[in-house]
């Protein structure tokens, strides 16, 4: 049995198109292994614990528990109807997760790998209590960056240790923190050094993850803090102190495979003790781990000197996708550059085969991907569509029309097959076995889209709507080369378009398919009335797709500036005092294109003014008129004159031309 897991989504808020961009490749080449044969169990579940939990639930003033509970049920829904198929779905905030954890933290302990420290650590003395990872914001000691307490979420992208982080301040009400001093529990890490570049050198992968882990142990490695200050979470044994979340989330993967286990009745001390094989130091099992590019540190680095410290078998592939940009931009919910998969995409009703397709196809799976909503039309409308399903459909109406769905009491059985049919459904095949191997499911994706093309190109050589008129018997063999394609396909791009191929294998009676039945020689017919397999996506909905993105970064952005106060309060602007005043001199600085020295009576009080508007206006033309001054400018001297205001005036190409009350009003009105 081999174990395929993904990521533990944080249950702390809503399903987006970053998690599936790991979570529907995993699926898919989940379906793909099963068709080949390959035993597979699939597991997954919510990473419930620590400080990306708790915080979240302080802010909304609910518990953690009730926090878990909404996101764990709608990561649930969603993955159901993206078609993320996994075998078990578990939480961390389980009893048989609480049990596995304090096992494996007892079998470190006991094996010498953890030891305690006095260390100092950021203390809000406002709210009463030390700030562990999320509770705290300061500066990252390597980059400079903003960065919260365990990540330089912003900067590096380096894992932080507590009391690592510079100047420090309370996330919930922003006071300067304190250092203080307290115990706290440390694993061993640096003792793994060797046996790390080992395991690094051997695991298998995507270069991403493993270039970044190999880089990482050969600097530096140093002891892990495995404990926190928080009520919420795995108890560490005989303290009152929680396990750190990145403790206890990985060892989800193996108390979720325990209950899959006992579902399933399979072996998890096969999976993860006794292992597969032997190498050296090394106990091989046969995990792969789907993961973002964001966790490769924890899964590569910690994560394996946890397994081996506690006698474990290792995993032997770790896939990291590449992050995501949404319309070109890096991807971000506070400012607004997010698709959320149920309130965008779902809801608005869109297949979730084409967003399965989108992410598998659009690039490799270790490099960024773009999602834009015009994009996603032009892969929907002008490849699934045009390319695949027009092929599926043409072939099985055409069959359908003409044939009632069965040509074979015409056709001479097995010679009838072309060997370029073969030779093409046979090449598409290999092609997919191989680009698996890379974890390449864009190469996959389009071997099965080439054949639809050669099938799209069979079809229209052939003329089968001319040959139906002179020779029945020859459109026959053309049709039924023609369905042993359209079986071919669906098979080959079932894992990654499990929706609507689905129901096209029920128009032509296929259950139960595997890689095997790819190139075997049936009698395919249609046995009903075909449908078209997918509905084209409309440009006005895309549109209105668009503009609901549009409309949430520009909420964003004015979130963003309220927050950082870049809008004037009423009280700001109170603080400017602007007057109506009348003009009752005014004449030509010498030497001064520009300038113009003014005398205004703004109510009572006759001030010196130096203006600008020389360009636009004549002295003489002035003295009499009211203009708006603002009077508590700072007086400042303009061409050895001072100026004790400033006078309001639109710009217009560079020139001044001068504001006006729009009727007559006593000097002095205050302008409010
Ligand atoms: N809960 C999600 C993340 O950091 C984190 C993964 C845990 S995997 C063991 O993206
Ligand atoms: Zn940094």
């Amino acid at each position: 049995m081999r174990l395929i897991t993904c990521g533990l989504p944080y249950a702390n808020g809503k399903a987006h198109i970053g998690h599936l961009r790991t979570y529907i490749p995993a699926d898919v080449y989940v379906r793909y292994l099963r068709l080949m044969g390959e035993k597979v169990l699939f597991i997954c579940g919510s990473d419930c614990h620590g400080t990306p939990i708790v915080v979240n639930a302080e802010k909304e003033g609910i518990e953690p528990r009730k926090l878990v509970d909404r996101y764990h049920e709608h990561f649930k829904k969603v993955f159901a109807a993206v078609g993320v198929e996994f075998d078990f779905f578990g939480r961390t905030d389980s009893d048989y997760h609480h049990e596995m954890t304090t096992n494996f933290v007892k079998r470190l302990i006991d094996n010498g790998y953890v030891y305690s420290k006095e260390i100092e650590l950021a203390y809000c003395p406002n709210c009463k209590r030390f700030l562990p990872d999320r509770y705290v914001e300061g500066i990252c000691p390597y980059c400079g960056a903003i960065a919260r307490g365990d990540e330089c979420d912003q900067g590096c992208g380096r894992y932080l240790e507590p009391g690592e982080i510079k100047e420090p301040r309370c996330k919930i009400c922003g006071t300067k923190a304190e250092f203080r001093k307290q115990k706290h529990y440390f694993f061993k890490l640096t003792a793994f050094k060797d046996f790390l570049l080992d395991y690094l050198e051997k695991l298998k992968g995507t270069e991403n993850a493993l270039n970044y882990a190999k880089q990482w142990v050969r600097q530096e490695l140093k002891d892990w803090c495995i404990t926190r200050n928080l009520e919420w979470g795995v108890k560490f044994p005989g303290e009152d102190l929680v396990v750190y979340v990145w403790v206890d989330a990985p060892i989800g993967y193996i108390s979720y495979t325990r209950e899959a286990c006992k579902e399933k009745g399979c072996d998890w001390e096969q999976i993860w003790i006794k292992g597969v094989r032997k190498e050296g130091e090394i106990r091989w099992a046969n995990i792969t781990h789907f993961i973002g590019l964001d966790i490769v540190y924890h899964h590569c680095i910690f994560w394996p000197a946890m397994l081996k410290a506690a006698d474990f078998a290792l995993p032997s592939a770790v896939v990291a996708s590449g992050m995501v940009k949404v319309e070109g931009k890096t991807f971000s919910k506070s400012r607004g550059y997010v698709v959320w998969v149920e309130d965008d995409y779902l809801k608005a009703g869109f297949d979730p085969d084409y967003l399965r397709y989108y992410i598998v196809n659009y690039t490799s799976h270790q490099k960024d991907l773009n999602f834009s909503w015009k994009v996603f039309m032009d892969k929907v409308n002008n490849e699934l569509i045009a390319n695949l399903g027009n092929f599926i459909y043409r072939v099985l109406h055409f069959a359908w029309k003409n044939f009632g769905g069965d040509v074979w009491d015409l056709v001479n059985s097995d010679e009838v097959l072309d060997d370029q049919v073969v030779e093409a459904i046979e090449k598409a095949r290999d092609e997919i076995v191989k680009a698996l191997e890379e974890w390449e499911f864009k190469v996959a994706s389009d071997a099965f889209m080439e054949l639809a093309s050669f099938g799209n190109n069979y079809f229209q050589s052939r003329e089968p709507w001319e040959l139906i008129k002179k020779d029945r018997g020859e459109c026959a063999k053309v049709m039924a080369n023609c369905l042993h394609l359209v079986k071919a396909l669906v098979i080959l791009s079932y894992p990654v378009l499990p929706f609507s191929m689905s129901k096209v294998a029920d128009f032509i009676g296929l259950k139960d398919f595997s890689f095997d039945d790819v190139s075997k020689f049936e009698k395919v017919r249609v046995v009903k009335k075909p449908k078209l397999p997918f509905k084209k996506v409309e440009e006005e909905k895309i549109e209105e797709m668009e503009r609901i993105m549009l409309e949430r970064i520009r909420k964003a952005e004015e979130k963003e500036k309220a927050s950082k106060s870049e809008y004037v309060t009423i009280d700001e602007f109170k603080k400017l005092d602007i007057r109506v005043g009348r003009i009752v001199k005014a004449e030509k600085i010498k030497k001064s294109r520009k300038l113009i020295r003014l005398e205004v009576d703004i109510g009572g009080e006759v001030r010196q003014i130096v203006a600008g508007i020389a360009e636009t206006y004549e002295p003489e033309e002035l003295v009499g008129k009211l203009v708006v001054v603002l009077t508590n400018m700072k007086p400042a001297k303009l061409m050895g004159v001072e100026s004790q205001g400033m006078l309001l005036a639109a710009d217009v190409d560079g020139k001044a031309v001068l504001l006006m009350p729009e009727r007559e009003v006593p000097p002095g009105s205050k302008v409010r």
